[in-house]
């Protein structure tokens, strides 16, 4: 797992998931290139094919010895039957909740906007927050008002846990958002949708 009290010098790339007619292609493709965390994000699926998919690219990462962290979105007991973590938005289960079914031994992300005065009672349960959207995104359907990039970097220099940041990063944004200092960039039609990794993870 990455190591989420480790200072980088570089934030990570956060892969999140969505519906695309190669998926299990795509997916491993841009695991196999290194790209550390990801996040399986699907909300159309039935726990089934959600625990289906998720565990073909388990078995991708053994077969091929990498040490990819994956964490299922919202789904906790889909997450349980598999031993991996979740990341969880303000209207799924509470992070403690969360913790209490999936032990202490497996990643729990919480997206809270750019509130964090949210953190403080879930803190002993999360090891990092979503934080966004940083650009207009029609990945996720209700996204809240755009932060700006000085607000990112204020949210990354208070937060008492690493923040990833989220929203409509692209290979022409992701710069500027790096410069904000968070520990791990997410991104999902950028990621999806593409055929190099140039500007992206390089
Ligand atoms: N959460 P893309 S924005 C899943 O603001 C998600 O919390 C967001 O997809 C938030 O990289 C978002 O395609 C969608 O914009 C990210």
């Amino acid at each position: 797992m990455i190591p989420f009290n480790t200072p980088l010098n570089r934030p990570i790339v956060y892969l999140v998931t969505h519906p695309h007619p190669k998926w299990f292609a795509q997916v491993t493709w841009l695991i196999g290139e290194g790209i550390p965390f990801v996040q399986i994000r699907d909300k159309t699926a039935t726990s089934t094919a959600l625990l289906k998919k998720t565990e073909q690219v388990l078995n991708f990462i053994v077969q091929q010895d990498l040490s990819t962290t994956v964490v299922l979105n919202d789904n906790v007991q889909v997450a349980k039957d598999l031993g991996v973590g979740v990341h969880l938005g303000q209207s799924d289960m509470l992070p403690e909740d969360a913790r209490a079914i999936l032990g202490p031994d497996v990643p729990i992300g919480w997206t809270i906007h750019d509130d964090l005065s949210l953190v403080a009672s879930q803190a002993p349960h999360i090891q990092y927050v979503g934080v966004g959207p940083m650009f207009p995104t029609t990945t996720k359907r209700d996204a809240k008002p755009q932060l700006s990039l000085n607000r990112l970097e204020s949210v990354c220099a208070q937060s008492p846990l690493p923040v990833v940041a989220i929203g409509g990063i692209n290979a022409s944004n992701i710069d500027l958002v790096r410069q904000a200092k968070p520990w791990g960039i997410a991104m999902s039609s950028a990621l999806m949708n593409t055929t190099t990794l140039k500007g992206l993870y390089d």
